[in-house]
């Protein structure tokens, strides 16, 4: 396979003007005709027009109106080649291609989900429909005919606005749409099926009435209001908070549940994974309702960061995916809980993201190379993208961000561009000078980030020494130091901020006052490997607040003492930081009782730490849902992630034992907490009632864990009494954490309650498949069989493949059980699914970090994998970085 490099991307000889597809869809087969209009970057040029295209049968080939003979043109399995285009400044390209979505089960280009049809391009799947240059800077004007067969497709959408539609011969008919902007390829979309729509209308603040559509099947319909709602608040709030209006009369959204992702934001025909657009307080979590309203927003803020403004070449992907996530998250915060969203995000980029950074598929924020650009819509690119465009924000401050977005906007509209044109409009609009701060997009790595703290009492002065260090990945092994924000607050001893008003730093005295006035929190900007950075004027030893909202995406290393940080965790203003000082404690102990565990020393857990997590459980003035993400333990992976060599027994064995604990020493207070948070109306999607059933639920599980009747008991009154599936899922959650006659007859009773919907069943599949009990493989392989399974659908995959890899104990069961099974099912995914089946073979990709044992055992799949015939690029890319 071939590799293709950031440094050789070249502008392209030829450019389109329009794009005019007709298909015509049938049950064998699906004839697409496309006429370009094509016009040379520099006229005269006597360049081949090389196309794009796989897994198309080539009909017919024309320029100018003229066939070309087989002398005029190449083509082979990826490219078609007009070797002698004319020497005009336009001429029109007529193409006719034949493809069979009925077979296509990759997902990828034009395929049939339950019956209908439906498209996805990004990132290269146009070229499966048709040839063209498939590369975002080639961007056209398109229309697009549709034809079929009207009973079984009554529907026809794609992008734009419809402007005929009408019957034909045969049961057939048409609908012609015209998209008045330009857009590349990826952003093109074709929906045809048996769909009905919820309608809506929205008002935009210059006045245009915007027809809002959701298609679903029929019977779909009524679970389709949260999405509604959804829509119609990111609308308005991307109108309040960036200024930036839909530009269409219409906007459709279709939910279809075989996609291999969340959702797909082509230009006002945004096509969604059911399970982010479905829901009802039966049949969907919170999480659900959450992940809905985040993708939601998501997909509708890429019309401008990603759409208007789109990226030049696949290496920029983060341009608009770091950039929309992070819209996405601050979207999410205003509608919830800013500090609990936040402390969601920053756990999510720990779990997943600085794991990637410390394997064999570390990569920078914008990739310098791929073989299959399908494997880099990864989390660093998402969410470290995410993180770098908050430090734009944390270190011009809201206002001077929102200049920079609003000239990004004026210089870029209707362009493909680069992050060096979003950096340069960011310094531009604020005079401002972020030196090396590209490099976020250029490293990669997770920097260490230490701080050392001295107080001077005589001269009153307090002392804070930053080092960073980034370590070395793959084809970087050595590295320049970053640009790293530090928001912070000093603490006095009565838990109060500290009024800041200058720091010195390098010699001079830097004054961090706003309007005159002192602030509480500074942010302080790190750009050397080592720098000191001098407070004055301190009358006692402060407790510093480091990396306040966690202003940077570092490890942090700092010198505070256990009871500096129980202290923060008591009063720090910063909310983010009260949590991640609960955070480290539970690390440090983690960590210390895990040695524990290997020398085969008795476990005891610090008292003080359970009186920690009780005054916090007890707190009435906090946020609920802020207590139940204080009280829940850092996952295994990021301990895991945090042992020079990775031990998943003793990591199992040390969290199941403190969370026990807990829950025996706080039975009182847990059970009060279960009673007290039970729902006494319907359900209702706020925060205020979200918060509570997130607390209710993490009691329940800390109760349950305890393995005994009275607590087993209250979990069946809880699934029994619940009204929402928040409740009700939890509820089994922790009746099936352990192992016995009780667990198997609830999820019996869950199977037979929900068989019937598929989104529940799938919930049903990951709880199993995640679960701890050893020997769990021989179970997931049971359901492998269950009829509700099926390995061609992506969620279905995730659930029950995928939440079996989130298992440590079995997928990493010393006897390899859980490798050979993963790897046999990655052979048979691949010939399905590439894309999906190189996101199971991720989990391999960090066996480095294990004991001998496991290595050899993982490194046989990965070595299996690959000496498989007719292994996909994707799964190649995946399982031989690994092996490097
Ligand atoms: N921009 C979209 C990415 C996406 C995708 C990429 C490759 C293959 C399938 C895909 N489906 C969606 C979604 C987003 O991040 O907004
Ligand atoms: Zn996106």
């Amino acid at each position: 396979p071939r590799e293709i490099f950031l440094k050789d991307y070249k502008l392209p000889d030829y450019y389109f003007h329009t794009v005019n597809l007709k298909f015509s869809l049938g049950e064998d087969k699906t004839i697409i005709c496309s006429e370009i209009t094509v016009f040379p970057r520099e006229e005269g040029t006597a360049s081949p027009l090389v196309l794009d295209g796989q897994d198309l049968k080539l009909l017919s080939i024309k320029v100018n109106g003229e066939e070309l003979k087989g002398e005029d043109f190449h083509l082979d399995s990826r490219h078609l080649t007009v070797l002698s285009p004319p020497r005009s400044n336009k001429f029109t390209l007529e193409i006719v291609t034949e493809i069979y979505p009925q077979n296509n089960t990759s997902l990828e280009g034009l395929y049939k989900s339950s019956g209908n049809f439906c498209t996805q391009c990004e990132a290269e799947g146009f070229r499966k429909i048709t040839f063209y240059q498939d590369r975002p800077d080639i961007m056209a004007i398109y229309t697009c005919r549709i034809e079929a067969d009207k009973t079984l497709y009554p529907v026809l959408l794609s992008n734009g606005n419809l402007i005929e539609k009408g019957d034909l011969e045969g049961g057939r008919h048409y609908a012609i749409w015209e998209d008045p902007f330009k857009k590349p390829c990826y952003l093109f979309a074709l929906v045809a099926g048996q769909l009905e729509s919820r309608d809506d209308t929205f008002i935009t603040r210059s006045g245009r009435k915007v027809s809002l559509r959701i298609w679903t099947p029929v019977q779909d319909l009524p679970k389709t209001v949260h999405a509604m709602y959804s829509l119609k608040a990111a609308m308005k709030w991307d109108e309040d908070v960036f200024g930036l209006e839909y530009d269409l009369d219409l906007f459709n959204i279709v939910a279809v549940p075989d996609f291999n992702m969340g959702a797909m934001e082509n230009k006002s025909l945004n096509i969604f994974n059911s399970k982010l657009v479905l829901a009802s307080p039966e049949t969907a979590t919170d999480a659900d309702y959450a992940a809905i309203l985040g993708v939601i927003g998501h997909e509708y803020f890429h019309n401008w960061t990603g759409n208007r403004v789109t990226c030049r070449d696949w290496f920029q992907l983060s341009l608009k995916e770091g950039l929309t996530v992070f819209r996405d998250q601050e979207f999410s915060s205003d509608m919830g809980s800013r500090t609990v969203k936040r402390i969601a995000d920053v756990s999510k980029l720990r779990t997943y993201q600085f794991p990637q950074d410390a394997g064999p598929m570390s990569h920078p924020v914008r990739p310098h190379s791929y073989i299959k650009m399908d494997n880099f819509y990864t989390v660093t690119v998402y969410e470290k993208g995410a993180e770098v465009v908050r430090m734009y924000k944390t270190l011009l401050g809201s206002h001077g961000f929102r200049k920079g977005m609003d000239l990004y906007f004026k210089r870029h509209d209707g362009q493909a561009v680069t992050c060096e044109d979003f950096f340069a409009a960011m310094c531009d609009a604020n005079g401002a000078n972020l030196s090396n701060f590209l490099l976020w997009y250029s490293q990669a790595g997770t920097p260490l980030f230490k701080v050392t703290s001295s107080y001077d009492a005589e001269s009153k002065a307090y002392s804070l020494k930053f080092s960073q260090e980034v370590p070395p990945t793959p084809g970087q092994p050595v590295k320049e130091p970053m640009f790293i924000p530090v928001a912070l607050g000093l603490l006095n001893s009565k838990g109060k901020d500290i009024p800041l008003s200058s720091v010195y730093h390098e010699g001079m005295l830097q004054s961090i006052e706003k309007n005159g006035e002192p602030v509480y929190t500074t942010v302080l900007q790190v750009k050397k490997k080592e720098e000191e950075f001098v407070f004055s004027d301190i009358s006692e030893r402060p407790i510093p607040s480091l990396l306040r909202g966690y202003s940077a995406p570092v490890r942090l290393e700092s010198d505070l003492t256990d009871s500096d940080l129980f202290f923060l965790l008591a009063h720090d203003s910063d909310e983010f930081n009260r949590w991640e000082a609960g955070q480290v404690l539970a690390r440090k102990l983690m960590l210390s009782l895990v040695a524990d565990y290997q020398q085969n020393k008795s476990l005891v857990l610090n008292p003080k730490f359970v009186h920690g997590i009780k005054s916090i459980l007890c707190d009435l003035s906090l946020d609920k849902e802020f207590i139940a993400k204080a009280i829940t333990l850092p996952g295994e992976g990021e301990i895991m992630d945090m042992m020079e060599v990775a031990d998943p027994d003793a990591v199992h064995a040390v969290r199941s034992f403190i969370r026990k604990q807990l829950a025996s020493e706080l039975k009182a207070e847990l059970l009060s907490t279960v009673q007290n948070n039970r729902s006494s109306e319907s359900y209702v999607f706020n925060h205020p009632n979200m918060a509570r059933r997130a607390l209710k639920n993490v009691a329940l599980a800390y109760l349950a864990s305890l393995e005994d009747t009275e607590f087993t008991e209250l979990a069946l009154h809880e699934y029994k009494s619940a009204t929402n599936l928040t409740e009700q899922f939890a509820a089994l959650a922790a009746i099936a954490q352990n192992p016995g006659k009780t667990r198997e007859e609830v999820l019996g009773d869950f199977y037979s309650k929900w068989q019937d919907d598929f989104l529940v069943v799938n919930k049903w599949f990951a709880l199993q498949a995640m679960s701890d009990i050893p020997g769990n493989v021989e179970n997931v392989g049971k359901l492998l069989k269950h009829p509700a399974f099926d390995m061609r659908n992506p969620n279905k995959v995730y659930s029950l493949i995928g939440g079996f890899c989130g298992s440590p104990v079995n997928f990493h069961a010393k006897d390899g059980s859980g490798y050979k099974f993963m790897g046999e099912i990655v052979v048979q995914l691949d010939k399905i699914n590439p894309r999906v089946a190189s996101r199971m073979v991720s989990a391999f990709s960090r066996w480095r970090r294990y004991d001998q044992t496991r290595q050899s055992l993982a490194k046989a799949q990965l070595e299996m994998i690959m000496s498989t015939n007719g292994l996909s690029e994707n799964v190649f890319e995946i399982a031989s970085k690994s092996l490097a």
